[in-house]
Protein backbone atom coordinates (compact mmCIF):
# COMPACT_ATOMS: atom_id res chain seq x y z
CA UNK A 1 0.00 0.00 0.00
CA UNK A 2 0.93 3.50 -0.74
CA UNK A 3 0.74 5.17 2.60
CA UNK A 4 1.39 8.77 2.13
CA UNK A 5 -1.11 8.35 -1.44
CA UNK A 6 -3.86 6.94 0.84
CA UNK A 7 -3.22 9.74 3.32
CA UNK A 8 -3.41 11.93 0.77
CA UNK A 9 -6.61 10.95 -0.74
CA UNK A 10 -8.28 10.83 2.60
CA UNK A 11 -7.32 14.03 3.51
CA UNK A 12 -9.00 15.13 0.01
CA UNK A 13 -11.56 13.40 0.62
CA UNK A 14 -12.38 14.97 4.38
CA UNK A 15 -12.07 19.07 2.85
CA UNK A 16 -14.91 18.00 0.18
CA UNK A 17 -17.11 16.79 2.47
CA UNK A 18 -16.32 19.65 5.16
CA UNK A 19 -17.76 21.80 2.27
CA UNK A 20 -20.64 20.04 1.66
CA UNK A 21 -21.46 18.71 5.20
CA UNK A 22 -21.13 22.16 7.13
CA UNK A 23 -23.25 25.12 7.14
CA UNK A 24 -21.89 28.25 4.67
CA UNK A 25 -21.67 31.81 4.04
CA UNK A 26 -25.02 31.08 2.45
CA UNK A 27 -26.94 30.65 5.38
CA UNK A 28 -27.58 33.16 7.99
CA UNK A 29 -25.79 34.83 9.79
CA UNK A 30 -23.33 35.17 6.63
CA UNK A 31 -20.54 36.19 8.84
CA UNK A 32 -20.36 33.35 11.59
CA UNK A 33 -20.68 30.74 9.08
CA UNK A 34 -17.88 32.57 7.54
CA UNK A 35 -15.79 32.33 10.72
CA UNK A 36 -16.42 28.56 11.24
CA UNK A 37 -15.33 27.95 7.77
CA UNK A 38 -12.01 29.98 8.00
CA UNK A 39 -10.75 28.30 11.36
CA UNK A 40 -12.25 24.85 9.12
CA UNK A 41 -10.38 25.91 6.43
CA UNK A 42 -7.14 27.30 7.78
CA UNK A 43 -4.55 24.18 6.88
CA UNK A 44 -4.84 21.33 9.19
CA UNK A 45 -3.43 18.71 9.25
CA UNK A 46 -7.33 16.65 9.36
CA UNK A 47 -5.57 13.63 11.40
CA UNK A 48 -8.67 12.70 13.33
CA UNK A 49 -10.84 12.63 10.64
CA UNK A 50 -8.71 10.66 8.64
CA UNK A 51 -7.84 7.78 12.18
CA UNK A 52 -11.97 8.01 12.01
CA UNK A 53 -11.62 6.61 8.19
CA UNK A 54 -8.72 4.59 8.52
CA UNK A 55 -10.05 2.56 11.74
CA UNK A 56 -13.25 2.62 9.94
CA UNK A 57 -11.30 0.53 7.04
CA UNK A 58 -10.17 -2.20 9.39
CA UNK A 59 -13.31 -3.91 8.59
CA UNK A 60 -16.08 -4.25 6.19
CA UNK A 61 -19.35 -2.37 6.84
CA UNK A 62 -22.06 -0.49 4.81
CA UNK A 63 -21.67 2.61 7.48
CA UNK A 64 -20.50 6.32 5.76
CA UNK A 65 -17.82 7.25 8.34
CA UNK A 66 -17.40 10.99 6.52
CA UNK A 67 -20.49 12.68 8.72
CA UNK A 68 -18.24 11.16 11.70
CA UNK A 69 -14.89 12.41 10.23
CA UNK A 70 -15.87 16.34 9.94
CA UNK A 71 -17.96 15.58 12.98
CA UNK A 72 -14.60 15.60 14.84
CA UNK A 73 -12.57 18.37 12.95
CA UNK A 74 -15.70 20.38 13.79
CA UNK A 75 -15.20 19.62 17.74
CA UNK A 76 -11.14 19.60 17.16
CA UNK A 77 -11.57 23.57 15.46
CA UNK A 78 -14.05 24.70 18.27
CA UNK A 79 -11.49 23.85 20.94
CA UNK A 80 -8.63 25.53 18.91
CA UNK A 81 -10.58 28.56 18.18
CA UNK A 82 -11.38 28.61 21.97
CA UNK A 83 -7.94 28.24 23.08
CA UNK A 84 -6.33 31.04 20.98
CA UNK A 85 -8.73 33.68 22.72
CA UNK A 86 -7.10 35.89 25.01
CA UNK A 87 -9.03 34.68 28.07
CA UNK A 88 -7.21 31.81 27.11
CA UNK A 89 -3.87 31.18 25.29
CA UNK A 90 -4.38 34.88 23.30
CA UNK A 91 -2.86 33.53 20.15
CA UNK A 92 -2.29 35.65 17.19
CA UNK A 93 -1.64 33.15 15.03
CA UNK A 94 -2.72 29.19 14.51
CA UNK A 95 -1.10 27.37 11.95
CA UNK A 96 0.61 30.76 10.60
CA UNK A 97 -2.21 32.76 9.99
CA UNK A 98 -4.71 34.90 11.59
CA UNK A 99 -6.59 33.32 14.50
CA UNK A 100 -10.29 32.98 14.38
CA UNK A 101 -10.64 36.33 16.81
CA UNK A 102 -7.73 38.52 14.62
CA UNK A 103 -9.55 37.62 11.91
CA UNK A 104 -13.13 38.21 12.86
CA UNK A 105 -13.51 39.89 16.19
CA UNK A 106 -13.63 37.72 19.32
CA UNK A 107 -17.19 37.73 20.35
CA UNK A 108 -17.49 36.27 16.25
CA UNK A 109 -14.57 33.67 17.57
CA UNK A 110 -16.35 32.50 20.52
CA UNK A 111 -19.51 32.16 18.99
CA UNK A 112 -18.11 30.51 15.92
CA UNK A 113 -16.61 27.97 18.37
CA UNK A 114 -19.53 27.11 19.91
CA UNK A 115 -21.40 27.16 17.25
CA UNK A 116 -19.22 24.24 15.84
CA UNK A 117 -19.11 22.24 19.46
CA UNK A 118 -23.14 22.43 19.21
CA UNK A 119 -23.06 21.29 15.52
CA UNK A 120 -20.62 18.49 15.95
CA UNK A 121 -23.16 16.94 17.91
CA UNK A 122 -26.01 17.34 15.91
CA UNK A 123 -24.38 15.94 12.73
CA UNK A 124 -23.92 12.52 14.24
CA UNK A 125 -27.34 12.48 15.65
CA UNK A 126 -28.80 13.82 12.24
CA UNK A 127 -26.38 11.57 10.14
CA UNK A 128 -26.78 8.44 11.46
CA UNK A 129 -30.59 9.01 12.92
CA UNK A 130 -31.58 5.73 10.13
CA UNK A 131 -29.11 3.53 13.14
CA UNK A 132 -30.03 4.84 16.63
CA UNK A 133 -27.73 2.62 18.24
CA UNK A 134 -24.80 3.61 16.08
CA UNK A 135 -25.89 7.09 16.58
CA UNK A 136 -26.08 6.67 19.71
CA UNK A 137 -22.76 5.11 20.74
CA UNK A 138 -21.20 8.05 18.55
CA UNK A 139 -22.92 10.86 20.55
CA UNK A 140 -22.22 9.20 23.79
CA UNK A 141 -18.33 9.06 22.69
CA UNK A 142 -17.97 12.42 21.46
CA UNK A 143 -20.04 13.95 24.00
CA UNK A 144 -17.91 12.13 26.71
CA UNK A 145 -14.87 12.43 25.14
CA UNK A 146 -14.75 16.32 24.65
CA UNK A 147 -16.86 17.20 27.94
CA UNK A 148 -15.30 17.95 31.54
CA UNK A 149 -13.86 14.79 32.52
CA UNK A 150 -11.41 14.52 29.71
CA UNK A 151 -10.90 17.58 26.52
CA UNK A 152 -12.30 20.58 28.30
CA UNK A 153 -10.81 18.98 31.81
CA UNK A 154 -7.63 18.76 30.43
CA UNK A 155 -7.48 22.24 29.25
CA UNK A 156 -8.94 23.40 33.02
CA UNK A 157 -6.27 21.55 34.53
CA UNK A 158 -3.76 22.87 32.38
CA UNK A 159 -5.03 26.68 33.26
CA UNK A 160 -4.47 25.93 36.94
CA UNK A 161 -1.23 24.19 35.97
CA UNK A 162 -0.30 27.82 35.12
CA UNK A 163 -1.16 29.24 38.37
CA UNK A 164 0.92 26.85 40.65
CA UNK A 165 3.88 24.91 39.85
CA UNK A 166 2.44 21.88 37.97
CA UNK A 167 3.21 18.18 38.80
CA UNK A 168 4.57 15.25 36.47
CA UNK A 169 1.23 13.54 37.24
CA UNK A 170 -0.45 16.53 36.45
CA UNK A 171 1.38 16.71 33.32
CA UNK A 172 0.21 13.81 31.99
CA UNK A 173 -3.40 13.91 32.88
CA UNK A 174 -3.74 16.87 30.76
CA UNK A 175 -2.03 15.45 27.80
CA UNK A 176 -4.38 12.44 28.31
CA UNK A 177 -7.25 14.32 27.95
CA UNK A 178 -6.44 17.59 25.89
CA UNK A 179 -4.59 15.15 23.14
CA UNK A 180 -5.55 11.74 23.49
CA UNK A 181 -9.30 11.84 24.09
CA UNK A 182 -9.84 13.30 20.81
CA UNK A 183 -7.57 10.87 18.83
CA UNK A 184 -9.09 7.51 21.05
CA UNK A 185 -12.34 8.81 20.24
CA UNK A 186 -11.58 9.12 16.52
CA UNK A 187 -10.73 5.79 16.27
CA UNK A 188 -13.17 4.56 18.54
CA UNK A 189 -15.84 6.21 16.52
CA UNK A 190 -14.37 4.88 12.84
CA UNK A 191 -14.46 1.05 14.85
CA UNK A 192 -17.77 1.71 15.58
CA UNK A 193 -18.80 2.90 12.47
CA UNK A 194 -17.27 -0.65 11.25
CA UNK A 195 -19.56 -2.52 13.09
CA UNK A 196 -16.90 -3.98 15.59
CA UNK A 197 -17.22 -5.86 18.63
CA UNK A 198 -16.95 -4.02 22.02
CA UNK A 199 -14.07 -6.14 22.56
CA UNK A 200 -11.93 -4.45 19.67
CA UNK A 201 -13.31 -1.45 20.77
CA UNK A 202 -11.57 -1.74 24.20
CA UNK A 203 -8.27 -2.41 21.91
CA UNK A 204 -8.50 0.56 20.24
CA UNK A 205 -8.91 2.57 23.03
CA UNK A 206 -5.97 1.45 24.75
CA UNK A 207 -3.95 1.99 21.03
CA UNK A 208 -5.55 5.85 20.93
CA UNK A 209 -4.31 6.35 24.57
CA UNK A 210 -0.83 5.49 23.67
CA UNK A 211 -1.11 7.44 19.86
CA UNK A 212 -2.01 10.59 21.57
CA UNK A 213 0.72 10.52 24.25
CA UNK A 214 2.87 9.91 21.55
CA UNK A 215 1.13 12.30 19.37
CA UNK A 216 1.42 15.26 22.10
CA UNK A 217 5.71 14.08 23.12
CA UNK A 218 6.01 14.57 19.35
CA UNK A 219 4.55 17.42 19.23
CA UNK A 220 6.71 18.84 22.26
CA UNK A 221 9.65 17.98 20.87
CA UNK A 222 9.08 19.78 17.24
CA UNK A 223 8.53 22.56 19.34
CA UNK A 224 11.31 22.64 21.53
CA UNK A 225 14.07 21.80 18.71
CA UNK A 226 12.31 24.41 15.93
CA UNK A 227 12.51 26.97 18.19
CA UNK A 228 15.92 26.39 19.73
CA UNK A 229 16.93 25.83 16.15
CA UNK A 230 15.08 29.04 14.94
CA UNK A 231 16.13 31.45 17.88
CA UNK A 232 19.95 30.27 18.31
CA UNK A 233 19.91 29.26 21.68
CA UNK A 234 19.90 25.69 23.25
CA UNK A 235 17.10 23.35 23.68
CA UNK A 236 15.67 24.32 27.30
CA UNK A 237 17.01 27.61 27.52
CA UNK A 238 13.74 29.70 27.25
CA UNK A 239 13.10 31.00 30.86
CA UNK A 240 10.52 33.13 29.84
CA UNK A 241 8.39 29.63 28.87
CA UNK A 242 6.91 28.47 31.91
CA UNK A 243 4.81 25.75 30.08
CA UNK A 244 5.81 22.27 31.11
CA UNK A 245 6.42 20.21 28.38
CA UNK A 246 7.40 16.61 28.18
CA UNK A 247 11.26 17.50 26.78
CA UNK A 248 11.22 20.27 29.69
CA UNK A 249 10.95 17.29 32.11
CA UNK A 250 11.98 14.82 31.07
CA UNK A 251 15.18 16.27 28.08
CA UNK A 252 14.84 15.39 24.60
CA UNK A 253 16.60 11.96 24.74
CA UNK A 254 14.17 10.51 27.03
CA UNK A 255 11.30 12.39 25.76
CA UNK A 256 12.65 10.76 22.13
CA UNK A 257 12.20 7.10 24.00
CA UNK A 258 8.70 8.18 25.86
CA UNK A 259 7.50 8.25 22.13
CA UNK A 260 9.07 5.16 21.12
CA UNK A 261 7.21 3.24 23.49
CA UNK A 262 4.16 4.74 23.57
CA UNK A 263 4.14 4.12 19.31
CA UNK A 264 5.34 0.57 19.75
CA UNK A 265 2.33 0.49 22.42
CA UNK A 266 0.12 1.34 20.12
CA UNK A 267 1.24 -0.65 17.03
CA UNK A 268 0.94 -3.94 19.33
CA UNK A 269 -2.75 -2.68 19.96
CA UNK A 270 -3.37 -2.09 15.76
CA UNK A 271 -2.01 -5.62 15.54
CA UNK A 272 -3.96 -7.67 17.90
CA UNK A 273 -6.87 -5.92 16.57
CA UNK A 274 -6.29 -7.31 13.31
CA UNK A 275 -8.55 -6.70 10.04
CA UNK A 276 -6.80 -4.09 7.75
CA UNK A 277 -4.68 -2.47 9.75
CA UNK A 278 -1.51 -1.35 7.73
CA UNK A 279 -2.91 2.49 7.38
CA UNK A 280 -2.90 2.92 10.83
CA UNK A 281 0.36 1.35 11.89
CA UNK A 282 2.03 3.07 8.83
CA UNK A 283 0.38 6.38 10.39
CA UNK A 284 1.81 5.81 13.70
CA UNK A 285 5.50 4.99 12.40
CA UNK A 286 5.05 8.05 10.23
CA UNK A 287 4.08 10.17 13.22
CA UNK A 288 7.21 8.96 15.23
CA UNK A 289 9.67 9.23 12.51
CA UNK A 290 9.51 12.86 12.38
CA UNK A 291 11.51 13.08 15.87
CA UNK A 292 14.72 11.30 14.31
C1 LIG B 1 -10.64 25.38 24.74
C2 LIG B 1 -11.98 23.37 25.48
C3 LIG B 1 -10.75 23.93 24.97
C4 LIG B 1 -9.73 23.09 24.73
C5 LIG B 1 -8.48 23.49 24.11
C6 LIG B 1 -6.92 21.79 21.68
C7 LIG B 1 -6.61 22.51 22.93
C8 LIG B 1 -7.54 22.34 24.09
C9 LIG B 1 -5.57 23.33 23.00
C10 LIG B 1 -4.65 23.62 21.88
C11 LIG B 1 -3.23 23.51 22.32
C12 LIG B 1 -2.70 22.12 22.32
C13 LIG B 1 -1.23 21.96 22.22
C14 LIG B 1 -3.50 21.08 22.44
C15 LIG B 1 -3.07 19.71 22.45
C16 LIG B 1 -3.69 19.02 21.30
C17 LIG B 1 -3.01 19.40 20.03
C18 LIG B 1 -1.60 18.98 19.83
C19 LIG B 1 -3.69 20.09 19.15
C20 LIG B 1 -3.20 20.42 17.81
O1 LIG B 1 -3.60 19.34 16.99
P1 LIG B 1 -3.10 19.16 15.51
O2 LIG B 1 -1.61 19.27 15.47
O3 LIG B 1 -3.71 20.46 14.84
O4 LIG B 1 -3.72 17.95 14.96
P2 LIG B 1 -4.03 20.79 13.31
O5 LIG B 1 -3.63 22.25 13.18
O6 LIG B 1 -3.25 19.93 12.39
O7 LIG B 1 -5.49 20.60 13.17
Amino acid sequence: MDFKATLKEYQERVEASIASLVPNTKTRPAVLHEAMRYSLDAGGKRLRPCLVLAAHALFESKNDPMPAAVSIECMHTYSLIHDDLPCMDDSDLRRGKPSCHKQFDEETALLAGDALLTYSLWMLAHNYRETPKLANDLVCELGKASGSEHLIGGQMEDLLGERATPTVESLDFIHLNKTAALITCSLVMGLRLADASDEKVELIRNAGRHLGLAFQIIDDILDETSDAETMGKPVGADEENKKMTYPSLYGLEKSRKKAQEHTAEAIRYFDEIGGNNTLLIELAKYMEQRIH
